[in-house]
């Protein structure tokens, strides 16, 4: 998968140099391009925004370096793919909600633009004139704000990286987590265990010791359940009623 990143503080993405992500693009599987904004302004100062029309607060960020970005990079698509347009993702906290489900979605991409907003936004033409071209996605990753679409782009591009082939060890991992489509689905995952059987006088519940694997799924079930009814009531109204058998009402 190829990311483009536009924002003014390219240093803010130095941790995907690390751990997984980095791996992965060593490996060739996500190859990851950060820009400046800045180097698509004229001015001695460099400058990307600018006072508000109709008043207010804050400022905005200026139409002309967004439009001069997006073109240049749109127009320098992965090698062997011309003529590609990207989806355009723009992380606003007056997105529509990021969500596994849509990570999932992203992940089937071949090529993301993330475009990084701060202080009280971007001119609302920019969007506009870039949907005219290709897909864009106001995406926010949840109810609170942020000082600019940096964090929420790391949070954003850690989601859907770890969901390409070859990134995690292990496929199932992936199944088996939170919101995870198909048996997790609207549950949250419940406690692991691994060794000493005994710590601090605290044993691991027998169950995982038991070598019965259905023993083992139907416990994991049931704990991700009343997880679920502690942490997030709401979610057990999600989804299909009829995922929900004999077993998981007595819980
Ligand atoms: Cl995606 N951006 C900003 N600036 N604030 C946010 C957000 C995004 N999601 C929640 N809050």
């Amino acid at each position: 998968m190829r990311i483009d990143i536009v924002t003014i503080f390219p240093d803010y993405f130095a941790p995907l140099e690390l751990s997984l992500i980095g791996k992965a693009r060593e490996a060739g599987i996500l190859d990851i391009r950060l820009h400046d904004l800045r180097s698509w302004t004229h001015d001695r100062h460099n400058t990307v925004d600018d006072t508000p029309y109709g008043g207010g607060p804050g400022m905005v960020m200026k139409p002309e370096p967004w439009g001069e970005a997006l073109d240049a990079v749109a127009a320098a698509g992965p090698e062997g793919r011309e003529g590609a347009v990207p989806r355009l993702i723009v992380p606003t906290p007056s997105g529509a909600p990021f969500t596994q489900a849509r990570a999932d979605r992203l992940a089937a991409e071949p090529w993301l633009v993330f475009a990084c907003g701060r202080y009280e936004g971007i001119d609302g033409r920019v969007l506009e004139e870039a949907a005219a071209r290709m897909p864009v996605e106001e995406l926010s990753i949840g109810d609170y704000v942020l000082a600019g679409g940096e964090s929420a782009t790391l949070v954003m591009v850690e989601t859907v990286s770890r969901l390409l082939p070859g990134v995690l060890g292990n496929r199932d991992s992936v199944d088996q987590d939170s919101f995870a489509p198909g048996e997790m689905e609207h549950l949250l995952e419940g406690p692991v265990y691994t060794k000493p059987a005994v710590w601090r006088g605290r044993e691991v519940p027998p169950v995982l010791l038991s070598g019965d694997h259905g023993a083992v799924d139907r416990w994991r079930r049931d704990q991700a359940l009343r997880k679920t009814a502690r942490m997030r009531p709401e979610l057990l109204g999600e989804g299909d009623p009829s995922r929900f058998d004999r077993r998981d009402q007595e819980v």
